[in-house]
């Protein structure tokens, strides 16, 4: 008998436990338990009915994606799913926790379904680019439907237990939190009651009700919209489309086939490399588990701007107060205003109820004085891209907060050592980038100063994890990790405009590629000032920084969305980005100025400059310590950028392509076109030389 599966049996009764921390994922030890367990129920004269229940947190919450790309050991979760469900005697799924993907399957294969009230279930796979690969295509419609199974597997959203009663997932919601216990009352009940084996696989009304209906047809277009790019979803249709077109039996045969598809498809593994690489990068390096993590119940936030407002929602909406200083009344008032605005929004949309409105609102408290910051525990400065400001700012904080209070900083690219400076406190001293918009973008960039204390780096982790943000902690450098990247890709879109490109055409390549936005269409979204105010500091600081036709436009007051004309033109009430032949005559001024002759650019060269100088720097950063791993430049991006999750991240990426690839066509470039940012990465060319790749460092 294995250890993560027992039998024992409890009056008429045989239970089947799995124990396999720590979601009971779906292993091998676990499939091939479950198998033993279920065979000694069925030789267990004296057990009438089999209860199946989890110890631990959840229920099988899927299979074991450690296991996905080796190797498959029988026995396969389908043919488990198989033996359950052809078993003589009735198997109650006892569900507590989120029994998901395999998980849910294993209780579709079961006979009757019994879940608690705080319990969730769910189809998860096509996030992680595959399907439901253990019958959940064909045994799901029986229960549901079409429609609502399409709706599930498609989206792989969560169902609460009270719905997933109504739509007859589950057979009944029991109120109690001890899943052993309410299970084995369940199952007495079948006992005494002699329920027979009922088999999902025969049921056939909800079949018969949706043949040949549309709605397959309904969701491939509306796939088209939502899942841009992306495989498994549209394998999800055709596979839960067979439950109404084929027998029970060639139907599993069709999913299986789908499903093998969609395991052999990159996006799978760039799906699964996200989901690992997610939960990794809140395990920092060098910093021990047990590292003491101070309490933020209070928060101080310095700018009731954009960013300001933003950050301060984040905090408010997990019921931490917060204390928002602007210098003028106007703008404290006007800070207040778009943070209400926001929240209405949110309440029209359904999405918070307009009591939640009012708590939040309640929790955010406008100020004019430094002095309403003396007890917060941690303070976050959200102004200006201005290094004097910052200094001015920080020595008034280091005189006002008491003694262990966190002083962070907002800023997207300034030293943050150097900010330290102006205070007495650098070890508490921290950088925390939101995105923009704060409230929505779910990366946090937490920025470690060199005197940074390991307390202050933990705390700024669990303070990302509460305020429900994906935490990365990084060096401090220019731009850190994401905006140093993102930088190069810039300068380069921009030179191979100047060259011959049309901005469309650069940001079509991008958007091709998986990108929510090009390059221009998100220079006219930051605004266009934003990026020429960054350029004139580095130039008057005395950096070689090349001008550019972006200048032109935002000296022309071509400041992007907000003035509903930058790179593209805007219509009123509209984001949709059009291109103006107006830039286009003032690209051609600034090349005839430059005395550039324009030239015919690929596609291919903008993909390989705009992404393989962003991968190079990836190197270097890597190189200078300051990304630790791989994985945690892959999930800036993927979270601060919209970099397609189902393409891993651009280290991920990289490595697909071949790392051998990517140094040919740097060295390329560094010969055609020069520049520190062609210079090739050493860990790059070592990686190459040793035959190795980004992941295995
Ligand atoms: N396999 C292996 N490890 C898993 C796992 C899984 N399915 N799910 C979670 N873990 C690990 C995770 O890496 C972390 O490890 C720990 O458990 C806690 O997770 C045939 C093919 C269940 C809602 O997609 O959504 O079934 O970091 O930090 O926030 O059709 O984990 O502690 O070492 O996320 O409380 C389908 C994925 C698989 C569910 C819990 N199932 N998991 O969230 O904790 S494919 C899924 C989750 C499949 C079948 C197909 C969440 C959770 P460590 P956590 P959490």
């Amino acid at each position: 008998m294995s250890e993560v599966v027992t039998y024992n049996r409890d009056g008429s009764v045989g239970v089947i436990t799995v124990n396999y921390p720590p979601v009971n994922a779906l292993g091998h030890a676990v499939r091939s338990g479950l198998l033993a367990a279920l065979n000694q129920g069925l030789a267990d004269a004296e057990a009438k009915v089999l209860l199946l229940v989890c110890e631990g947190r959840t229920f099988i919450a899927g299979a074991d994606i450690r296991e996905f790309g080796k190797p498959i050991q029988e026995p396969v979760l389908p043919e488990v799913m198989n033996q359950f469900e052809n078993s003589s005697k009735p198997v109650i799924a006892a569900i507590h926790g989120t029994a998901l993907g395999g998980g849910l399957e294993t209780a579709l294969g079961c006979h009757y379904r019994v879940a608690l009230g705080s319990a969730k279930v769910g189809l998860p796979e096509v996030k992680l680019g595959l399907l439901p690969g253990a019958g959940g295509t064909q045994r799901l419609p029986r229960l549901t439907g079409a429609r609502k199974a399409l709706e599930m597997i498609t989206t792989g959203d969560f169902v609460a237990a009270p719905q997933a009663l109504e739509l007859g997932i589950v057979d009944a919601v029991e109120a109690g939190d001890d899943i052993r216990e309410v299970g084995l009352a369940y199952a007495r009940k079948a006992v005494e009651e002699g329920w027979p084996v009922r088999r999902v696989r025969d049921l056939t009304d909800k079949v018969e009700a949706d043949k040949g209906s549309e709605v397959f047809d309904e969701f491939r277009a509306a796939l088209e919209k939502k899942a841009r790019g992306l495989f498994s979803p549209f394998k999800c249709v055709d596979a839960v489309e067979a439950a109404f077109t084929l027998p029970f039996d060639e139907g599993l045969q069709r999913e299986r086939a789908l499903f093998s598809e969609c395991m052999a498809s990159p996006q799978r593994a760039g799906l699964i490399h996200a989901f690992f690489a997610e939960r990794e990068v809140s395990k920092v390096k060098g910093l021990a588990k047990d590292t003491p993590v101070r309490d933020v119940n209070s928060v101080g936030i310095i700018g009731a701007g954009t960013m300001g407002g933003g950050i301060a929602m984040n905090f408010a909406n997990v019921g931490i107060p917060v204390t928002l200083v602007e210098v003028k009344q106007e703008a404290l008032d006007k800070g207040l205003g778009v943070i209400r605005k926001n929240y209405e929004n949110s309440a029209k949309k359904g999405r918070i109820s307009q009591q939640q409105v009012e708590e939040r609102m309640a929790l955010i408290t406008g100020s004019l004085t430094y002095d309403d910051f003396k007890d917060a525990d941690m303070v976050i400065e959200a102004v200006f891209e201005n290094m004097a400001i910052k200094k001015e700012i920080f020595a008034k904080l280091d005189a006002v907060c008491k003694p262990g209070a966190i002083l962070a900083s907002n800023t997207s690219t300034l030293d943050i050592d150097e900010i330290a400076s102006a205070t007495a406190r650098p070890q508490d001293v921290v950088g925390m980038h939101f995105f923009s918009p704060a409230n929505v973008m779910k990366l946090l960039e937490n920025v470690r100063g060199s005197q940074t204390s390991d307390e202050v780096k933990a705390t700024v982790m669990a303070v990302a994890k509460k305020i429900k943000k994906v935490g990365v902690l990084v060096g401090n450098c220019y731009g850190f990790v994401g905006n140093r990247m993102l930088h190069k890709r810039g300068a380069e879109a921009m030179a191979l405009v100047n060259e011959g490109a049309t901005p469309q055409q650069v940001d079509k390549v991008l958007t091709d590629l998986g990108y929510p936005m090009g390059q221009f269409a998100m220079s006219d979204l930051a605004g266009i000032d934003v990026g020429y105010r960054i350029r004139q500091e580095r130039r008057n600081s005395g950096e070689d920084v090349p001008l550019s036709w972006l200048d032109k436009l935002a000296e022309q007051d071509r400041l992007g969305q907000k003035t509903m004309a930058g790179v593209y033109r805007y219509e009123e009430g509209s984001r949709k980005p059009i291109p103006d032949p107006a830039v286009d005559a003032i690209i051609e001024e600034f090349r005839k100025e430059q005395g550039i002759t324009p030239r015919q650019i690929t596609d291919q060269e903008i993909l390989e400059r705009c992404m393989f100088v962003m991968i190079n720097e990836g190197a270097k950063i890597l190189e200078e310590g300051i990304a630790d791993r791989s994985l945690d430049i892959d999930i800036v991006w993927i979270y601060g950028y919209g970099f397609p999750a189902y393409r891993g991240g651009p280290m991920f990426w990289a490595d697909q392509i071949g790392l051998d690839t990517i140094l040919n066509a740097v060295e390329k470039y560094y010969d055609e076109l020069g520049g520190d940012q062609w210079q090739p990465s050493a860990l790059l060319k070592k990686l190459v030389a040793d035959g190795r790749s980004f992941g295995d460092l």
